[in-house]
C-alpha cells in the first residue's frame, strides 16, 4: 500500500517540482529519507485526534468550515503528527508550517499527499487510504495555522488522579501464592489493558484496565508495584501483593506519552515515580506510593546542534539510575539528556547533557554505570556515564538504531559489549562497554552482525544464556516479520538460526508480527508476542533457550494485540 506509483505520478510530480522550484526557498533539509519500516513505525495514531482545538482563521489560507477543520485535525493526528509533529514543526517528516505550505499552495500539496514522494512520504491517495476529497481537505488543512492542543498542568493532573486503594488499606504482606518475580506484564495494545501472566504456569492472573494503547510497563525497586503508561498519558499502578493483583492508583500526566519509571537508588526505593509526556512536552515526578503529582518540568527549549528553540520536544526513554538518586530523561527533538537529581524536588538540580537528535530508546550496560540511548536521526548511540553525570561518547552506528533496552554479553574477543539492532538496516552493532579493562574497544563498534533484514525493534539476551535474539516485526517481507534470528554469542562467525515463531503458533500467513523477545526470571526460556490485528488471533510463544525448540504457545481470546511483555524480575533489575 505504500508503493510509489511513478507512472501515474510522474507528470504531476514534474509539474509540482517546477512550481516548488519557484516557491520561496525553505531551509536546507538535512534529514535522511524515511524508510518504509520507519514510516510504519512512526505513523501510529495519536490520542490528540480526539482533542478539541482552537481554529485560528488566517485570511491567507484557503477557507475551511469548522466541520472541515475538525475532520482535517482528526486525520492529521491519526496519520501525520507522528512524523510531522504536533505543531507541524517537522520531525521524521518535513515541517508543514504555513510559512512553507502557503507558498506551495493547494494543488501542489495535493500531489504530494496523493502520490507520496521517494523520500518516504506515503501515497495516501493512490493507496486508497484517503479519498480525493480527503486529499483536498488535507491540502487545505496544512495551510491553516497549526492548532495547539491544550496544556496539562497540576490542576488537570490532580483532576484525573485517583488513589483506588490508599497505602494504609493495602496488604502488609504478599496475599497470593504467585512467584511474583516470574510474572509477565503483557501489553494488550488495542484493548487498553495489560495481562498479568504467571510465568511458571503460563496462566493469566488478571486482565487489568489501563490507558489507551499501553506502551511500556516498569517495576518499582522493591518489585511490588508495576507502573504502566498508555499512549493517552494515563499511568496505572498495579500492586502485585494483592490476592488478585490490580490497580491501586492512576493519573493522567498529559495528553500523550510513552515513558515511566520509578526511583531505584539506595534509600529511595519505591519513593518516587516519573513519567514523560509527548504532549505537552514535560516530565512529572510523582509520589511512588500514590502517584500524587509533585513536580512538573517543561522540556521546551533549544536544540543541541543548531541551538534553535523547539516548542514541542517530546520526552522519550526515562531510566532510573541504580548508582545515584537520579533519573535520566531523554528529550527527543532537542537531542538533550537531562539527569534529574530527585533528592530535593523543590530545588531541583538538572544536569543537561548534549547528545544528538532524536533521542528515542535505550538501556544500561551490564555494570549499570553507562546508559546507551539511540539518537535515531543521527545514526548514533549516545553513552551517558551515570556515575559522573556526563556524556561518555557518541558512537556512530548504522541507519536508525533501535535498541529497545539493548543486549549485554561478553564478546569472546572484545570483552563486554552492548548490542543494538536497526530499523533501517539488517545490521546489529556490538559496542564495547568496558573502559576499565578493555579501553581500546570502549565506545567503538567492535563488530557488525547481519540479521535477517531491516525493521528490527527489539533484541535480547540474558546473563545465563549464550543466545542473542533479534526480532524484525517491521520488515516488509512477511516471512521475516513472522520469525526471529538467533545468534550464538560464543561463535559470532556462525550464521543465525531462524525460528518461525508465528508458524509455531499456528497463526495463518499474512497475520502476526513477532515482537520483543523477553526472558523469564531463570533465563532459560524466551517469550515472544505474535502481534496480529484486533479481529485476528494473536499469541505468546515460549521458546526453550537451550534447545531453541518451541516450549509452549499461550492463546486466549482475551490476548488481543499483545506487543511488549515485561518480566517482573528482569525489568526490576534491568537484566538484558
Ligand atoms: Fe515504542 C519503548 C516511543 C511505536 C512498542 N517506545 C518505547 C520508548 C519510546 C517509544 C520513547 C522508550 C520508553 C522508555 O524506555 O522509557 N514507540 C514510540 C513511538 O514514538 C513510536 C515510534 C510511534 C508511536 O506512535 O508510538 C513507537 N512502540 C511502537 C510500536 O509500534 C510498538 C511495536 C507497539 C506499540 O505498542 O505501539 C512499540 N515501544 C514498544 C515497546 C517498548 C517501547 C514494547 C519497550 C521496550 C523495552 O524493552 O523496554
Amino acid at each position: 500500500m505504500r508503493k510509489f506509483h511513478w507512472a501515474a505520478a510522474a507528470a504531476a510530480i514534474a509539474a509540482a517540482s517546477v512550481a516548488l522550484a519557484q516557491a520561496p526557498a525553505a531551509k536546507k533539509d538535512e534529514r535522511q529519507p524515511v524508510t518504509k519500516e520507519e514510516l510504519q513505525y512512526q505513523a501510529g495514531g495519536s490520542p490528540l485526534a480526539g482533542v478539541e482545538m482552537h481554529q485560528d482563521i488566517n485570511p491567507k489560507a484557503p477557507q475551511m468550515t469548522k466541520a472541515e477543520f475538525d475532520k482535517g485535525r482528526e486525520i492529521y493526528f491519526q496519520r501525520c503528527a507522528g512524523c510531522h509533529g504536533v505543531l507541524r514543526k517537522g520531525a521524521t517528516g518535513k515541517p508543514l508550517t504555513p510559512d512553507i505550505t502557503l507558498g506551495r499552495g493547494t494543488e501542489i500539496l495535493k500531489v504530494f499527499i496523493k502520490y507520496g514522494t521517494p523520500a518516504g512520504m506515503p501515497n495516501w491517495g493512490t493507496s486508497g487510504e484517503l479519498t480525493d476529497a480527503d486529499v483536498d481537505l488535507m491540502a487545505r488543512y496544512i495551510q491553516q495555522t497549526p492548532p495547539q492542543p491544550p496544556e496539562f498542568g497540576m490542576a488537570e493532573m490532580k483532576a484525573t488522579w485517583k488513589v483506588i486503594v490508599p497505602p494504609e488499606k493495602r496488604p502488609t504482606k504478599k496475599m497470593n501464592s504467585y512467584n511474583i518475580d516470574n510474572i509477565f506484564s503483557t501489553t494488550l495494545r488495542d484493548t487498553g489493558e495489560v495481562a498479568l501472566i504467571d510465568g511458571d504456569t503460563k496462566k493469566i492472573i488478571n486482565i487489568v484496565k489501563t490507558g489507551y494503547a499501553v506502551h511500556i510497563s516498569r517495576v518499582s525497586a522493591s518489585g511490588r508495584y508495576v507502573f504502566v503508561i498508555g499512549r493517552d498519558a494515563k499511568i496505572n499502578m498495579i500492586d502485585l501483593w494483592m490476592e488478585k493483583p490490580d490497580n491501586v492508583a492512576e493519573i493522567r500526566i498529559g495528553l500523550e506519552a510513552r515513558s515511566v519509571d520509578t526511583s531505584k537508588a539506595k534509600g529511595f526505593e519505591d519513593k518516587l515515580a516519573i513519567a514523560g509526556a509527548y504532549w505537552p512536552p514535560q516530565y512529572v515526578i510523582m509520589d511512588g506510593a500514590t502517584l500524587e503529582p509533585r513536580r512538573i518540568v517543561s522540556t521546551r527549549g533549544m536544540t543541541v546542534d543548531t541551538q534553535e528553540f523547539h516548542p514541542e520536544p517530546r520526552v522519550a526513554a526515562i531510566v532510573a539510575s541504580h548508582f545515584k538518586p537520579e533519573f535520566v530523561v531523554n528529550v527527543k527533538e532537542t537531542g538533550k539528556i537531562l539527569v534529574v537529581d530527585y533528592r530535593d524536588l523543590k530545588n531541583l538540580r538538572v544536569t543537561e547533557i548534549p547528545a544528538a537528535r532524536y533521542l528515542h530508546d535505550g538501556g544500561w550496560d551490564a555494570s549499570k554505570r553507562f546508559f546507551l540511548v539511540a539518537a535515531n536521526q543521527s545514526n548514533k548511540i549516545a553513552v551517558v556515564d551515570a556515575k559522573e553525570s556526563k556524556l561518555a561518547a557518541l558512537v556512530d552506528v548504522d541507519k536508525i538504531p533501535h535498541p529497545g533496552r539493548g543486549a549485554n554479553f561478553v564478546h569472546p574477543k572484545f570483552g563486554p559489549v552492548w548490542a543494538t539492532g536497526h530499523l533501517g538496516s539488517e545490521k546489529i552493532a556490538l559496542i564495547g562497554t568496558d573502559p576499565a579493562k578493555n579501553k581500546q574497544h570502549a565506545w567503538k563498534v567492535v563488530q557488525m552482525l547481519d540479521g535477517q533484514g531491516g525493521g528490527n525493534l527489539f533484541i535480547k539476551t540474558h546473563p545465563k544464556s549464550s543466545n542473542l535474539y533479534v526480532d524484525t516485526p517491521l520488515n516488509p517481507d512477511a516471512a521475516i516479520a513472522r520469525s526471529v534470528a538467533v545468534f550464538n554469542v560464543k561463535d559470532l562467525s556462525a550464521k543465525p538460526k531462524i525460528l518461525p515463531i508465528a508458524d509455531w503458533a499456528g497463526i495463518p500467513e499474512g497475520q502476526g508480527r513477532i515482537v520483543q523477545p523477553e526472558y523469564n526470571k531463570a533465563g532459560d526460556e524466551v517469550w515472544f508476542a505474535v502481534w496480529s490485528a484486533m479481529n485476528q488471533t494473536s499469541a505468546l510463544v515460549v521458546v526453550d533457550d537451550k534447545t531453541l525448540k518451541l516450549k509452549t504457545v499461550i492463546k486466549d481470546p482475551k490476548l488481543i494485540t499483545p506487543t511488549g511483555h515485561f518480566n517482573i524480575y528482569n525489568t526490576q533489575h534491568d537484566v538484558y
